[in-house]
């Protein structure tokens, strides 16, 4: 049964509000992605479950909620949770949803239970909101597949599949990673390579089109920015075009997801500052206006409390 939140929720609260930033006030929500899929738009975030007297992250679950006009949320049940990996151990950090063939297909961090450090699994459905299972009964990148000094390195995944039908999948902390997708979308097709131009890369890269640009952002500095490239093909060279997001309020961490809807382009990601208890391990999920410039370059994101109006 679905949960209608976002307005349906201002709206009990004792000063009402009209939609608005953080568009989900019933729990708390990190590191967006979002699909469009016709007339809805899907949106996946992680679940901050931290108490508010840990500073840390306690994350076991993701969360997925629809909309059709971006300000309207419905909260659909629990589509995937850590425990549906059987070889991760914990910590539902950052992820990707994507469509190919009429299956879906979430790309999701996790710990790995056997093997060092971070890991990405695959998850499938027949439809974007799920349930999902296991797509490969293994993960699709563990740590050992690339060299750092750090175990965090095999985080936050985007994929994308190119005009010409070809898979990308990319990820990655301090430094990004990319490898090509086999058309099963759960197998890697060719050796892990790095993205280079991306200054100051911390993690969280999102990889989208517009106009025939490719655009990598990705989260820069720490506490994080958003900054971004563009180049004319998925595999470079990037161009880098400076920030595109400034610190987010009350939070150490800036994980953004970038969509086209209706006519507009949205910036969707979060900041800590849903209460009195909001910060870098409670955080929620907002969403504001992204503009290009004629030339293709993006105007720095203006975040805001009022958010976006609802889009016809
Ligand atoms: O939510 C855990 C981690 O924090 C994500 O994987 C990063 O992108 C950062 O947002």
């Amino acid at each position: 049964m679905a949960l209608l939140v976002g307005r349906w929720a201002l709206a009990q609260s004792p000063t009402p509000l009209v939609g608005g930033n953080p568009i989900i006030r019933t729990k708390y929500t990190a590191d967006p992605a979002a699909l469009v899929q016709g007339g809805t738009v899907y949106l996946y975030t992680g679940h901050d479950e931290a108490p508010n007297n840990q500073e840390r992250y306690v994350m076991h679950e993701w969360l997925c909620f629809s909309s059709t006009d971006m300000v309207h949320w419905t909260e659909h049940p629990i589509p995937l949770k850590v425990s549906d990996f059987a070889w991760a151990k914990d910590d539902a950090w950052a992820s990707q949803v994507i469509e190919r063939n009429g299956k879906y297909y979430w790309y999701a961090a996790v710990t790995h239970g056997t093997i060092h450090g971070k890991a990405i699994g695959v998850a499938v459905a027949d439809n974007p909101t799920g349930p999902y299972r296991d797509a490969r009964g293994s993960a699709l990148i563990t740590s050992d597949m690339t060299a750092s000094k750090i175990s965090w390195d095999d985080i936050d995944p985007t994929v994308i599949v190119d005009a010409q039908g070809q898979a990308y999948l990319y990820w990655g902390n301090q430094s990004c990673h990319y490898a090509k997708l086999k058309a099963n979308m759960t197998e890697l097709d060719g050796p892990i390579e790095t993205v280079s131009g991306l200054p100051q890369f911390t993690e969280a890269p999102w990889v989208h089109t517009h106009n025939g640009w490719y655009y990598l952002s990705y989260a820069t500095e720490f506490p994080e920015k958003t900054a971004y490239a563009m180049s004319r093909s998925p595999t470079g060279p990037w161009q880098y075009k400076g920030i595109l997001n400034e610190l987010a309020g009350n939070s150490n961490t800036n994980h953004q997801a970038i969509i086209d809807f209706k006519g507009r382009s949205y910036f969707i990601y979060h900041n800590g500052g849903m209460d009195e208890h909001g910060g870098s391990f409670r955080r929620s999920v907002c969403i504001d206006y992204l503009n290009y410039n004629r030339d293709g370059t993006i105007k720095r994101v203006q975040m805001t409390t009022e958010g976006v109006q609802p889009a016809k």
